[in-house]
């Protein structure tokens, strides 16, 4: 029996428990978790899973639940593990520049921790308000940083996981160097809980960051977004470059009540980020995209606020196209193959769905292409899901095409299940379903996602 390890406060099984912590983000799949649950410490951990092998019941570890990929759905009668309650800060070490977190610590407590000690945890973006550094590392989360900083995977030196045997492993206790053999610590990361349940994560902090500023540019074609990419690359090193078309920002800027960044309508935005001390070299790189005719127009921001206002375009998107129920998908491809990978799905889409909308946004710096197809109105939700569901094939073989991936950043969960071998081998899932076999004999660990 559960309360056998947990005490009363530590279970919930009312009906708005169960929805609340049963889902994540996102849509289209049933709820139906048998409880949830909230331990406090790795021991409290062991004892669920070696209670899940001999019951027989599947788990399913809950974070922040801001995923989009149905990592975090329980839909059949699993316990729901949320890490709510574990969501402490251990430990410190100024001289490493290492912190120990608690798995359910918040992606931003652990960002404002970093700025109290003069230190800087570059891995952000818009939902880091509620996601937690357990489902980050879980999940490898990317965000709008990578291309200066790169991935959770960077920043993670250590980690404590209870697999599904109930043993826990101590992943590389936050050394630089350790050439002991295979690094279970990286296999362990992005692996959707489907191998084990991460109690506690040494992360690395970065220095403190220099001044920013930001730019938006107004671009007339894909193509030119490479052109403008490079021209910065080579000037200046950017802490973000980001992508959104003019229907992305008309919702956003509807949705926000914003101004429009520029004085006209451009086919594209392109939203940059450097240091402050580059703006020589970033006006330098500016003349020389508009004298070529790749950049149309564009906006400095003079001050933080104007910068904050300038990001919030483009990471309010999201958000604002929410009501319009859209088919979501986070594809990438090598970054010098966006401009005909995007042209080859909007062909797809105009002449196969000619009254859908193709909202584009995205880490084109990174080659990670955000596609958001919006509900047309005289379509239900369900109606619409079921359209999408017949595209997904024909997307995914656009992707296969040039050996892209169809998650570059939310993680396969449920969503990307049944396609996973558009991005990876027979051999590869062979070994994948072997590892998990490994690590999760009895398959009481998120049954069903990912494999
Ligand atoms: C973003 O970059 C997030 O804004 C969400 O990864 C993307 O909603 C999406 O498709
Ligand atoms: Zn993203």
């Amino acid at each position: 029996m559960l309360n056998q390890f947990l005490s009363a406060k530590q279970i919930k099984t009312d009906p708005e428990s169960l929805s609340i912590w049963g889902k994540d983000w996102t849509n289209g799949f049933v709820v139906a978790p048998s409880a949830v649950v909230f331990p406090e410490t790795s021991e409290q951990v062991i004892e669920l899973v070696k209670y899940a092998r001999a019951s027989q019941t599947a788990l399913v570890p809950s974070g922040g639940r801001t995923g989009l990929s149905g990592g975090a759905i329980a839909g059949n009668g699993e316990i729901v593990v949320s890490f709510d309650r574990m969501n402490q800060i251990l430990d410190f070490d100024q001289q490493e520049q290492r912190v120990t977190c608690q798995a359910g610590v918040i992606t931003a407590t652990l960002q404002e921790f970093a700025k109290s000690h003069n230190l800087f945890y570059p891995v952000d973006f818009a939902s880091a308000g509620s996601s937690q550094i357990g489902g980050n590392v879980a999940t490898n989360a990317g965000g709008i940083k990578v291309i200066r900083y790169g991935l959770t995977r960077d920043w993670v030196a250590g980690l404590r996981v209870v697999t599904g045997t109930g043993e826990l492993l101590n992943c590389n206790a936050g050394l630089v160097k350790n050439a002991t053999g295979y690094d279970l610590r990286h296999l362990l990361i992005g692996s959707e809980g489907t191998l084990g349940l991460i109690t506690e994560v040494d992360v690395r902090l970065a220095r403190a960051p220099l001044p920013h500023s930001v730019m938006v540019l107004g671009v007339p074609r894909v193509g030119d977004l490479l052109h403008v990419l490079h021209t910065f690359n080579e000037h200046l090193t950017l802490s973000a470059f980001e992508f959104f078309s003019d229907l992305a920002l008309e919702k956003v800027r509807a949705h926000r009540d914003l101004p429009a960044p520029l004085a006209e309508t451009m086919p594209f935005y392109a939203l940059l980020e450097f240091d402050a001390m580059e703006i020589d070299a970033a006006s330098a790189a500016f003349a020389h995209t508009m004298a070529q005719g790749w950049v149309l127009d564009g906006v400095l921001s003079q001050s933080d606020a104007q910068a904050q206002a300038l990001w919030q375009l483009r990471e309010g998107i999201s958000e604002s196209i929410a009501p319009y129920t859209p088919y979501k998908n986070d594809l990438s491809v090598c970054v010098s193959q966006v401009p005909e990978f995007l042209n080859d799905v909007d062909k797809f889409v105009a002449d196969s769905y000619p009254d859908f909308e193709v909202c584009w946004y995205g880490h084109i710096g990174d080659g990670n292409l955000h596609l958001n197809i919006l509900r047309p109105e005289h379509l239900s939700v369900e109606e619409f899901m079921a359209k999408g569901h017949a595209m997904s094939p024909k997307i995914f073989a656009l992707v296969q095409q040039r050996q892209g991936s169809i998650s570059a950043e939310h993680g396969v969960g449920l969503l990307k299940r049944d396609f996973l071998n558009y991005s990876r081998s027979p051999a590869e899932i062979t070994l994948m379903r072997g590892l998990k076999s490994l690590f999760d004999p009895d398959q009481i660990l998120n049954p069903g996602k990912l494999l």
